[in-house]
């Protein structure tokens, strides 16, 4: 049994019971030494002793990004600096960064998430984990690096740049294991495959740690294919502590690790809590942080938790579905609400496609709003005879448009004009202006 089963295999019972405690003195800390939290909660007539056990959690007021950046740069921290031992931020799409604050202990419990998420996907100490995250302000190079310290891996600390140099290393050192985005997981597959002096067969490759950004299966099965590993989907926002928060165990679904971070599933409108298996926002509780405690933050991403004993693995803590979009990069395209991953599923199944390879442009003409998908022609089947290209166009025009309800104009382009990047891959551009 892995060093972290215990906590992975709690009765609901007794998970309930450790929420409780963590979260009446989670609530009372950050109502003590948070001053914009308690201003909120003072707002809306809850006090700390209202909340006596996970349950109470409703009773207690949102936080959102906004509430962060309003607060720029440690309004939010409720202890002093010389507590704190780590910053992090992030620059999110728009406006100032959110900035975090780490006390040891929160980065201990960051790691030990983490760690978590590693065992989940069979990761032992005799692998050797090469990490291809960025590190820096951004949360995913540190915290796979501890994660995998903690674990007793050989950590292999390559951050983002050079593909032809990490392509050697992940090579010559024999790296079992590799954390990146699925978008620079794709182009390192795609890059060993357009490499002559390069074989799959030559790397060790078995366990892909991919996330920060959502990925649709079919991009999953792809992966798979060119990096022969079996991909794995890790979630995490830096806001909350970072990658780590949760893990897939193979099957679809995540598992939070729910006794640090405690997610509730909101219906968008109503932000009232939706059942089991419904989609809504994701809406996290700390339960332990000190720098940055944060009480029922908006996430903005959308999926739904499942309870119970997990039919794949057989941990009990909860599930979540993967992300497949957040509410801020839904796109409203002629009152049609549209989101990137749908296109993305549509597109990687088509063959003829590098589906991976694409961006959507969104424009206003006049009152109507027009949406562009420019997607690259698989080498393979790549042609520059008009005929082919159109036959090609109407089969890409016919599966999006059975995808999304609404009629695209598609641009298909040669191989390696929509590159990946090697970081989160923008999806979108929108030009529209809004009066
Ligand atoms: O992206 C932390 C991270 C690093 C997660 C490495 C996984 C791996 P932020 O930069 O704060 O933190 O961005 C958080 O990225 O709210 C989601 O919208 C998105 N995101 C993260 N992981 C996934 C995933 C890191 N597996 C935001 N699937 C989150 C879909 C993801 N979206």
């Amino acid at each position: 049994m892995g060093k972290y089963e215990q906590i992975m295999t709690m009765s609901r019972e007794d998970m309930e019971k450790l929420q409780s405690e963590r979260l009446v003195a989670e609530v009372k800390y950050a109502y003590e030494n948070q001053k914009a939290y308690r201003a909120k909660m003072d707002e809306a007539g809850v006090k700390p002793e209202d909340i006596k056990s996970i349950k109470d959690i409703t009773k207690l007021p949102f936080t959102t990004k906004h509430d962060l950046r309003e607060n720029y740069p440690f309004g939010f921290f409720a202890c002093p600096m010389k507590d704190i031992v780590r910053i992090h931020a992030s620059s999110g799409t728009t406006g100032k960064l959110t900035t975090v604050g780490y006390t040891q202990r929160d980065l201990d419990d960051w790691s030990e998430a983490f760690a978590r998420s590693l065992e989940i996907a069979g990761v032992t100490k005799d692998d050797i984990i090469h990490i291809s995250y960025g590190y820096g302000l951004f949360t995913g190079g540190l915290g796979a690096h501890y994660g995998g310290e903690l674990m007793g891996c050989a950590v292999v600390p390559c951050s983002t740049g050079n593909t032809q140099r990490q392509l050697q290393l992940m090579k010559d050192f024999g790296a079992t294991v590799l954390c990146c985005t699925p978008s620079y997981a794709l182009f390192l597959g795609e890059a060993i495959e357009k490499d002559p002096n390069l074989s799959i067969d030559n790397f060790k490759l078995r366990i892909g740690v991919f996330g920060a950004e959502p990925w649709s299966l079919g991009m999953k099965e792809k992966i798979e294919e060119k990096l022969h590993l079996k991909a794995y989907d890790i979630y995490g926002l830096s806001e909350i502590s970072g990658p780590g928060v949760s893990m897939n165990c193979g099957a679809e679904e995540l598992h939070v690790q729910e006794d640090l971070f405690y997610p509730e599933v909101v219906d968008v409108n109503t932000l009232e809590p939706v059942p089991d298996g419904v989609r809504g926002e994701l809406v996290f509780t700390t339960l332990r942080k000190q720098g940055v405690p944060l009480i029922r933050y908006r996430t903005r991403d959308l999926c739904s938790i499942t309870h119970g004993v997990c039919p794949t693995c057989g941990r009990t803590i909860v599930r979540m579905s993967r992300v497949t979009g957040r509410t801020d990069d839904m796109l409203i395209i002629r009152g049609v609400n549209v989101f990137p991953s749908q296109i993305e599923s549509a597109l990687v199944k088509i063959e003829e496609l590098n589906g991976s390879h694409y961006l959507l442009v969104v424009e206003r003409e006049g009152l109507l709003d027009t949406l562009e998908i420019r997607v690259e022609m698989n080498p393979k089947y790549f042609s520059d005879q008009i005929k082919d290209i159109e036959k090609l166009r109407k089969k890409v025009d016919h599966e999006v448009t059975s995808a999304i309800g609404i009629a695209a104009k598609i641009t298909l382009c040669a191989p390696g004009e929509v590159p990946l990047s090697e970081g989160k891959t923008k999806r979108t551009i929108d030009n529209r202006v809004i009066e």
